[in-house]
């Protein structure tokens, strides 16, 4: 056991900051925007060199390794009683466009870490332990996210991989198919319910509450609900300089009134409800053409699920009264995610190993969707945060210290190793 000295405290550590950081900036090689932020989506070039390197990493560490019919990786250390349910511990590998290294890929490389001091330390769990890196969770190339969580706990049906589809108009089935895999067998990452005895995650906090009180972890007991949801504009097309003023059906003159009314329908909700619209399409997009279609995300969270809901209807009677004069206007619900709670027993044990690793921690709410949000319907479920700096994210200035990483992952590997029953030999 490595002992680190911060200030007056004696750290007790064992995770390898040095390694946590090659395998962090390893994988952001893998990126389509490189000097310009982080952008990896699923099933992209970048996204199989992430997952060759993840694979590759794992098998370093010793573990045997296994890609699903989606293309989530699984890397396993096999316990003494094999038929036990696994703990699986992990993150996501994709990014937001123009995002940040650490994304997911702390939680993917502190579980990978958490291997390595196994192999390092010579321990055998009695339950077989699964490193996750899962696919498509920020919904960047599909919309919604979430998508290899979901698919693993069967919550999202297969055959809507032939009808999402990315700004190309390629499905989820075709990309899929491009990087290798059968979509005819996606249902098979469903795993069976009982078949995970639990999941734990370690993330970057995406906030500024750690940095400020200077704080190691936080330990989540909550997550947000959230919504996304797609909302269509449909006008005319028509000539910008022939076409008088009062005989227009400009979809984007009907998407501005509407969007002008969202951000207040958030603040009336008040109690931490947030909306934000991050994308929008005006087509057909020439300058001298009226857009006839007009296509925006709204992104819409809150601690209180009847908030959600009522922002939900908000939302959907705001575009409904945007209707008329001949516009159309739809909304498409594509992700909804109760809020959730996290397992207390599994936040107790991760409290009381940071207790006995000197790392100091915090109960937080998170205000970030997750992985875990999906797997706690599924298995007991655990997720601790280390610092964002400036608590900046989804933004190539978005950072951790890898010694923050590596407390983390301490915490995370002391847990497991209790959790699985892991000793010597
Ligand atoms: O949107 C989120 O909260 C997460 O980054 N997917
Ligand atoms: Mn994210
Ligand atoms: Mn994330």
């Amino acid at each position: 056991m490595v002992r680190a000295k911060q200030g007056d405290r004696q750290m007790t550590g064992y995770a390898n900051a040095r390694r946590i950081e090659a395998m962090i900036e390893g994988l952001d090689l893998c990126n389509a925007t490189p000097g310009q932020g982080t952008t990896r989506l699923t099933y992209s070039p970048e996204y199989r060199a992430a997952a060759d390197f993840t694979i590759a990493r794992m098998r370093e560490a010793g573990l045997s390794v296994h890609e699903d019919a989606v293309g989530n990786i699984f890397g396993r250390i096999e316990g003494r009683q094999p038929d036990l349910a696994p703990i699986l511990v992990g993150s996501h590998l994709d990014s937001v466009p123009h995002g940040g290294r650490f994304d997911g890929p702390a939680g993917v490389v502190a579980a990978i870490e958490t291997a390595f001091l196994f192999r390092e330390l010579g321990l055998r769990p009695d339950r077989p332990i699964e490193v996750a890196a899962l696919i498509e969770e920020e919904g960047t190339r599909f919309g919604g996210g979430l998508f290899g969580s979901r698919l693993l706990t069967g919550q999202l049906d297969p055959a809507t991989l032939d009808e999402l589809r990315d700004d190309n108009g390629v499905s989820a089935a075709q990309a899929m198919a491009a990087y290798g895999l059968d979509p005819a067998q996606a249902g098979q990452a469903a795993r069976a319910p009982g078949s995970v005895h639990a999941f734990l995650e370690l993330h970057i906090e995406q906030g500024p509450v750690l940095e400020a009180e200077g704080r190691d972890i936080a330990i989540v007991d909550r997550i947000v609900g959230l919504a996304q949801l797609r909302v269509t504009v449909r006008g005319r097309a028509g000539h910008a300089g022939t076409t008088p003023m009062d005989q227009r059906r400009d979809a984007l003159t009907g998407a501005v009134a509407i969007l002008s009314q969202l951000p207040d329908l958030a603040r009336q909700t008040g109690r931490d409800a947030v909306l934000t619209v991050g994308r929008i399409e005006v087509l057909p997009g020439g300058a001298n053409v009226i857009p006839d279609l007009v296509t925006f995300t709204v992104d819409l969270r809150a601690p209180a699920e009847e908030d959600v809901l009522r922002l939900i209807q908000m939302v959907e009677g705001t575009v409904a009264h945007a209707q008329g004069n001949g516009l159309t206007c739809t909304v498409e619900r594509q992700l909804y995610a109760a809020p959730t709670p996290l397992s207390g027993q599994i936040g107790a044990a991760l409290s009381a190993q940071a207790d006995a690793l000197g790392v100091s921690h915090r109960v937080m709410v998170s205000g970030a969707g997750h992985d875990a949000m999906i797997m706690a319907d599924f298995a007991p479920t655990g997720l601790i945060f280390v610092p964002s700096k400036g608590g900046v994210s989804h933004a190539p200035e978005e950072w951790t210290d890898y010694a923050q990483i590596a407390r983390g992952t301490d915490v995370i590997f002391a847990t497991i190793r209790q959790m699985s029953g892991a000793t010597p030999g």
